[in-house]
């Protein structure tokens, strides 16, 4: 039997982690979300920031579900292998800046201990839209979200990640030490600011002075992150295993391609990211835009088309001319709704971003991405539909992404979403009706599904209904 990953196998196998030799790095991070996305960019960009620039930046990961993760990070010397694939080839590296694990559910008193901890100045976050517990309509807390109604309820005991923020920055301020600062790693548009806002509701609601505090004491940076990074599977750790020569449970595989645009407004420093290649910026709204507009929408829609043509992996939706052709003309529809964004040829952008879709080696699962739709759609699809209607330009190639992602609900028995029991709902009662236009009535009716700028105006409405129906016709 192969052995496992540690400090001591990596070595004998000849493996070098570029910290393993480091001394002892203490911890500077609290990162809370460590699933692949987390371990694949900000703790790779953190261990070359480290490694090039020093600091005790150390990640404590924090897991709020899984303790498997943690259990997996601790059996292995808290080290895990990254494969970067690409046409040229594979490439492994075992990564070593998260330097303790905890899993939240099991020790959240640890959590707690080192959300008070000074050392701890940045706390990031990467635990995926709908975990914030954001009202799409207002934009302040979603008070039916589980977690935020438990946290509303037991400030001192939270589960969701709005929570610990609150109680970690209270703890703080009861003793008198300095704030952290709050990094938002999560594809939402201004995810600082959004952030910061969830974080001064919830704590306005304990206590206005605790309020004021973090408004004065802590920075919430927006950042914009991009990486491409499917679920692992046996076979990621099948390779991984046969490039380290020892067995790495948590094998990771992603491509080469990695971006990370940040605001600098840190309270008590930061890593060196800008070392491996992290972007600082003044305002980073544009960057998060196109990032979210092109790529994100783009894959919503390879998603959805894979989804219902039978196709499992966003590579091979890209194999189909057809489909090719639709991608590229949604980014380039896309694209008019952008503002300028500093340093950037949006065209060259959306050549890499088809080479990267298309790329053979990298198995991302059409049914990943098509997760969570109402989470993702609003600032995906949605927003730029607005901005295309408000320019007297029309909709229909963002209304053609939502009538696929509607067709989708609609021939599914289940959906992975927070809201998957409204829309199965709404789908139900929809199959009854026999044109479209009636079809769609249940789903304008859910709450905020769509925002009122959509939902109300009938160019909206008859470019939907249009859409499904040309959908329709292809299945
Ligand atoms: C994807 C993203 O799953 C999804 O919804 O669109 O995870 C995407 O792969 C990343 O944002 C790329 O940076």
């Amino acid at each position: 039997m192969m052995q496992i990953l540690s400090k001591e196998s990596a070595l004998t196998a000849g493996v070098q982690p570029l910290l393993l030799q480091e001394a002892d790095i203490k911890a500077g991070i609290l990162h809370i979300g460590i699933g692949a996305f987390h371990r694949a960019h900000q703790a790779v960009y953190t261990e070359e920031a480290i490694a090039s620039a020093g600091g005790d930046w150390g990640i404590i990961g924090v897991s709020l579900r899984s303790r498997e993760i943690v259990d997996d990070l601790k059996s292995q010397d808290m080290l895990y292998s990254v494969t970067t694939r690409s046409a040229e080839g594979d490439d492994i590296r075992v990564v070593g800046s998260i330097v303790d694990a905890v899993a939240a559910s099991v020790e959240p008193g640890v959590v707690m201990h080192h959300l008070a901890d000074p050392a701890i100045r940045i706390v990031s976050l990467t635990v995926t839209e709908k975990a914030y517990g954001l009202d799409p309509t207002t934009g302040g807390l979603d008070r039916n979200h589980p977690a935020v109604a438990h946290d509303l309820e037991h400030p001192q005991n939270p589960i969701g990640a709005v929570g610990y923020l609150v109680e970690g920055l209270a703890l703080r301020r009861a003793a008198g030490e300095k704030a952290y600062t709050v990094l938002c790693c999560d594809n939402l548009p201004s995810n600082g600011d959004v952030v910061k806002r969830l974080v001064l509701e919830m704590a306005r609601e304990r206590d206005a002075a605790l309020a004021d505090w973090i408004d004065s004491q802590a920075t919430f940076p927006n950042t914009m992150v991009d990486r491409i990074v499917p679920a692992a599977t046996q076979d990621t750790r099948d390779r991984a295993a046969k490039l380290l020569g020892v067995d790495d449970r948590l094998a990771l595989e992603t491509e080469s391609f990695i971006q990370w645009v940040i605001e600098d407004h840190f309270v008590s420093g930061r890593p060196a990211w800008e070392k491996a290649g992290a972007l600082f910026v003044e305002d980073v709204a544009p960057y998060e835009k196109m990032k979210l507009r092109l790529l994100n929408g783009a894959h919503s829609l390879i998603a959805y088309l894979g989804q219902l043509h039978g196709l499992d992996y966003v590579r091979d939706v890209m194999g189909v001319a057809e489909y090719r052709d639709r991608v590229r003309g949604h980014m380039q529809t896309a694209a008019k709704t952008l503002d300028p964004v500093p340093g950037m040829e949006i065209a060259a952008y959306i050549d890499d971003l088809l080479a990267r879709f298309a790329n053979p080696t990298i198995a991302h699962r059409t049914a990943q991405i098509a997760m969570d739709g109402t989470q993702k759609l609003p600032q995906r699809i949605f927003a730029p539909a607005i901005d295309a209607l408000a320019a007297g330009d029309d909709a229909e190639g963002f209304a053609y992404v939502t009538a696929l992602w509607l067709t989708f609900v609609l021939r599914r028995d289940s959906i992975d979403d927070p809201r998957a029991a409204e829309l199965l709902q709404a789908a139900r009662l929809s199959q009854s009706e026999n044109d479209a236009a009636a079809r769609l009535q249940p789903f304008l009716e859910i709450p905020g599904l769509f925002p009122a700028a959509l939902a109300d105006d009938p160019r909206w409405q008859q470019a939907l209904a249009r859409q499904m129906t040309t959908i329709e016709a292809t299945l």
